[in-house]
């Protein structure tokens, strides 16, 4: 049958391990003869969004965007994978309504799959790829989430996997097996 598409939003912590773990699926996706599409800071932030900051306001219109473009890549029957902290309950909700919403009527609909990247911030902390969390404690960094800028944890995602506990290739496995478990590929 002809592929659906559909949209894995990653939210979590900077260093919690979104994009590693999107980058590891993709690949098995790509295995498996799928089309994925990774959207991240790299492509997005740099690119489309390049006039938004890190104020609530500019973060909800970056999501709001990211979430247009990750639709339009699922209804090419094209797996979207975005990495993005997304903190804010409502943004994400907003992203998941696009998809899936009524408007977008019934058979048109189209899956969203939220996966909770979950890290402790003092273990996000302690890896600090980037220094970033130095730089935020220091205040060279203002509105920094999970030091001065909140990060909502979400209530009832799809998958949830603890990064500090689990390996990058387990959680894919995690996430392989919800997908096959919901007849998504
Ligand atoms: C959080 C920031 C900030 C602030 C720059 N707060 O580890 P990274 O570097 O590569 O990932 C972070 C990225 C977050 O961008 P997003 O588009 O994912 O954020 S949001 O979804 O909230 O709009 C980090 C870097 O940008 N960065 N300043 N103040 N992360």
């Amino acid at each position: 049958r002809k592929q659906r598409g559909f949209t894995v939003w990653f939210t979590g912590l900077s260093a919690s391990g979104k994009s590693t773990i999107a980058t590891a699926l993709e690949q098995h996706l790509l295995h498996l003869g799928v089309a994925a599409y990774r959207l991240d800071g790299d492509n997005v932030r740099f690119g489309l969004n390049k006039d938004l900051g890190f104020s609530e306001k500019d973060r909800n219109e970056n999501i709001r965007r990211i979430a247009e473009v990750a639709k339009l890549f699922a209804d090419s029957s094209t797996i979207a994978l975005t990495s993005f902290i997304s903190p804010y309950i409502s943004d994400r909700k907003i992203a998941r309504d696009l998809h899936t919403s009524a408007s977008q009527g019934g058979d048109d609909a189209i899956p969203f799959i939220e996966v909770f990247v979950d890290i402790p911030v003092e273990e996000a902390e302690k890896r600090d790829p980037k220094g970033l969390y130095k730089k935020a404690r220091a205040g060279e960094i203002p509105n920094f989430t999970g030091i001065s800028a909140p990060y909502e944890a979400p209530e009832k995602p799809e998958i949830h996997v603890r990064t500090d506990k689990l390996s990058v290739e387990e959680c894919v496995q995690e996430i392989m097996a919800y997908l096959q478990k919901e007849n998504l590929l």
